[in-house]
């Protein structure tokens, strides 16, 4: 966009008038962000639509997505459209702080970590690549719970994230469409349009994401009954329906929502995409996949198979057979997990009593599924009991295997994830739909995560290879010829000095805890999860602590552990974590005898904004989790091309970020996936491992000897029991924390010694930016455009 900086100014003028009855000098931050965001929105109006019209007429994909952590749009709209500078300059001559106007936007945290933040990189790129993409999902009321420690316990409140309004979305009432559950039950589902601007191009994309609302807003009757809870009863019900992302399903109740949010989303864009295939090219449905692909992001999704099914059947009167051949042919499934309990099963009954109609589409696929596998492995019923759609021993929904069966692609997120798939999880599917499997590696957009987070950075990369690195990263590649240039290094450790003061600044105001900025950064910060294990972490800090208390005039490098996770509301353990990762942080961090050269920080509320500034200051790059556990991590890969090397295991991407920046400029531990398997098979004694692993069983005591309070929660204990006894869903230390600590200790010392190397730690750093190339999400964007949805790049003038 060109920057037209008299008519933005008039604009925010305008607006801060019009709505707020203000004058630039009266307006507060936020509603000078508001005023702004909707000056640029009318801005950009021309080319959104253009961009609409452009994509109309050919094949587009569709990401369906339960999920997209966007993070804030401002800055990140402003640089894409190329005009950041520009509006930089104009606030400096209203004497107005852009980094004021920047806190002043909430953070949009509609998803809940790693899957959500990359829809959130994939529709970018799409953008960016000129792609005809659009994503489709919920507008959550409130997005994933704002977390607060207290006493070092995590407590969860409502992220309020809509309190003055979003100006980056347009409610389009036009195309609202009603959902209905069963015959007493609908809703209407109302779209909220977001633009998704591309990097470098005037094509702007769509996010619409979907608000449920009441078919009436009250009932007058009872009203006037005086019935007033009863009088509003429909609209609360409608409104549940997105008011939060991913509501708490312990509960029957909950289930019961989530599977009505997921059915609603879907639902709802599925009739909007074929109102626009109608118009397009009437009725002729056999013609719907040759202009249609759609992406199903994991499980949540994938009710739209049987939904499109109604849909093409009960609406638009198409035969079954005829119906299922155009479904199989415009679904495609992701899947980003391997732990089972994350793929999704719904209990029969409640699928049933929620949408009757779509449970006995799913019974037909599953009966004609099972047809189809008698005769193709007439002798094998355990294969076929174990493909079961529906388990009629357990009673439950396969949505992965409905995902698989009713799809022309299935693709795992890593290399190695693919692989695990294809040989063990998904093994029986491979065999018999080969031909679907794929692998696309993730990737995470440097528009964001370097551009915008580190722009010292990437100003001292542009300045050496030009800035053609922006929208092709594996330009990065000739970064790699400076590797021995000490000057070029030193700028580099200058920058990621800048970078650390500026994050010291952040945590000071965040935790209250001073930081050594010579310290080593060395940063975890994702999702709590057993199989992640912080607790790993947290258990060498224990270890490291120990020792430093047995010899306090140790030689020790100083370390700042830098922590940022949430856990789920209901996940007991992980609570348990985030609390011994306080307690050890107030012991370490108030002891004279550490004198400062250890802090643990746990940054609070961990969310998109804190994360641009953590990874451009980390020093290291903590992905430890179990090798075959972690699909693949994006982390990993925002920390890389900020210059952290990679401390983990041969898990998920890690494998290919190794592979790229050379083995010798990481620092990489533990059991791989074929170690874990021999172990397994040759039994595996995690209190005979304790016993002889020094320091360790120190460590495991402190859980239970008071040594930690966790306030009589018990949760320390469990934690001990969870590694030695095990539980009755799983075998003691089934994430091999235990046998892993001795490995990781070991490297970990290693990294002292080269990190006190600055020049030698300067040149791992570089090594691993020079070859992020491959981590970008315009390339795994680009194969899936290629490889699974067939599109490409339409360019608007
Ligand atoms: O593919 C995005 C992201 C991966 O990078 C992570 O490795 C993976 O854990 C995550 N998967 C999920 C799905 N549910 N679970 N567990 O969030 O996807």
């Amino acid at each position: 966009m060109k920057f037209k900086k008299d008519i933005i100014k008039t604009g925010l003028e305008k607006k801060l008038l019009v709505k707020y009855g203000k004058k630039l000098s009266e307006g507060l931050d936020f509603e000078i962000y508001d005023a702004l965001s909707q000056t640029i929105m009318e801005e950009i109006g021309g080319s959104w639509k253009a961009t609409e019209d452009r994509y109309n007429k050919g094949r587009e994909a569709f990401y369906f997505s339960a999920e997209y952590l966007m993070g804030r749009a401002f800055s990140n709209n402003l640089i894409n459209l190329g005009v950041y500078d520009g509006v930089v300059e104009l606030l400096e001559e209203l004497n107005i702080d852009i980094n004021k106007i920047e806190s002043a936007e909430s953070d949009a945290g509609l998803g809940n970590g790693g899957l959500g933040r990359l829809a959130a990189c994939f529709i970018e790129s799409m953008a960016t690549l000129n792609l005809p993409g659009t994503g489709y999902g919920i507008r959550y009321r409130f997005g994933m719970f704002r977390q607060q420690f207290e006493d070092g316990f995590q407590v969860e409140y409502p992220d309020n994230w809509l309190k003055y309004g979003d100006p980056w979305s347009l409610r389009k009432d036009r195309d609202k469409v009603e959902i209905r559950f069963n015959k007493d039950e609908s809703v209407m589902a109302v779209p909220y349009d977001t633009p998704i601007i591309g990097y470098g191009t005037n094509n702007i994309n769509t996010l619409r994401l979907w608000q449920a609302e009441p078919v009436e807003e009250l009932d007058l009757g009872e009203f006037n009954e005086q019935n007033y809870v009863e009088a509003m009863r429909e609209k609360n019900e409608a409104e549940n329906i997105s008011r939060v992302l991913y509501p708490n399903d312990d509960t029957d109740e909950g289930k019961k929502l989530r599977l009505k949010q997921q059915y609603f989303f879907t639902s709802a864009s599925l009739q909007d995409i074929v109102r626009k295939f109608k118009l397009k090219h009437g009725t002729d449905f056999s013609l719907l996949p040759d202009f249609t692909s759609i992406q199903l992001n994991d499980t949540h999704p994938v009710v739209a198979i049987p939904e499109l099914m109604r849909i093409l059947i009960d609406v638009e009167g198409l035969l079954w057979g005829d119906a299922w051949k155009i479904v199989k042919k415009t679904f495609a499934y992701t899947n980003h997990t391997i732990l089972s309990e994350a793929l999704e099963k719904w209990y029969t009954e409640l699928f049933k009593q929620v949408l009757p109609r779509i449970y006995n589409i799913i019974v037909r696929i599953h009966v004609q599924f099972q047809e189809l596998l008698e005769e193709k492995y007439p002798a094998d019923l355990e294969r076929r009991k174990r493909m079961a759609i529906i388990d009629e021993d357990t009673n439950l929904i396969h949505m992965a295997w409905l995902a698989i069966h009713g799809s022309y692609a299935v693709n795992g997120v890593a290399a190695l994830h693919t692989e695990i798939l294809k040989n063990a999880e998904l093994k029986d599917w491979y065999e018999l739909y080969k031909g679907k499997f794929q692998n696309k590696t993730n990737g995470v957009t440097q528009r964001r995560w370097l551009l915008k987070s580190n722009p010292e950075l990437s100003g001292l990369i542009t300045e050496l290879i030009g800035d053609n690195w922006i929208t092709d990263l594996s330009e990065l590649k000739k970064l790699e010829t400076h590797v021995t240039d000490e000057n070029i290094l030193n700028r580099f450790l200058d920058i990621k000095n800048i970078k650390k003061e500026q994050l010291a600044g952040f945590i000071k105001g965040n935790t209250g805890i001073d930081v050594d900025t010579d310290s080593i950064f060395d940063v975890q910060v994702k999702r709590l999860h057993e199989y992640k294990r912080q607790i790993l972490n947290i258990f060498h800090i224990m270890d490291l602590y120990n020792r430093i208390k047995e010899y306090p005039d140790m030689k020790v490098t100083p370390k700042t552990y830098i922590f940022g996770a949430k856990a789920a509301a209901g996940y007991f353990r992980a609570k348990g974590i985030i609390k011994l990762i306080n307690e050890v942080a107030k012991a370490v961090n108030n002891d004279p005898d550490v004198d400062g050269r250890i802090k643990v920080v746990f940054v609070e509320n961990y969310n998109i904004s804190p994360a641009e500034l953590i990874f451009p200051a980390a020093d290291i790059s903590e992905q430890i989790s179990t090798a075959g556990k972690e699909a693949s991590g994006t982390g990993n890969m925002k920390f890389m091309m900020n210059g952290a090397p990679t401390l983990g295991t041969l898990d998920g991407a890690n494998v290919e970020i190794v592979e790229e920046a050379g083995i010798e400029n990481n620092f990489i531990f533990g059991m791989k996936v074929e170690d874990i398997v021999e172990l397994k098979k040759s039994g595996y004694n995690p209190t005979e491992v304790m016993n002889e692993t020094k320091g360790l069983k120190r460590v495991m005591d402190q859980l239970i000897d008071g040594t930690y309070d966790d306030g009589g929660t018990g949760m320390f204990k469990e934690l001990y029991d969870a590694l030695l006894v095990g539980a009755s869903w799983h075998a003691p230390d089934h994430y091999f924390v235990l046998q892993d600590f001795n490995d990781y200790r070991k490297v970990r010392e290693s990294i002292d010694d080269a990190f006190e190397d600055r020049l030698g730690w300067a040149k791992k750093a570089w090594m691993n930016i020079s070859n992020a190339g491959k981590f970008t999400s315009d390339r795994t964007i680009a194969q899936y455009a290629k490889e699974i949805w067939k599109i490409e790049g339409k360019k608007i003038k």
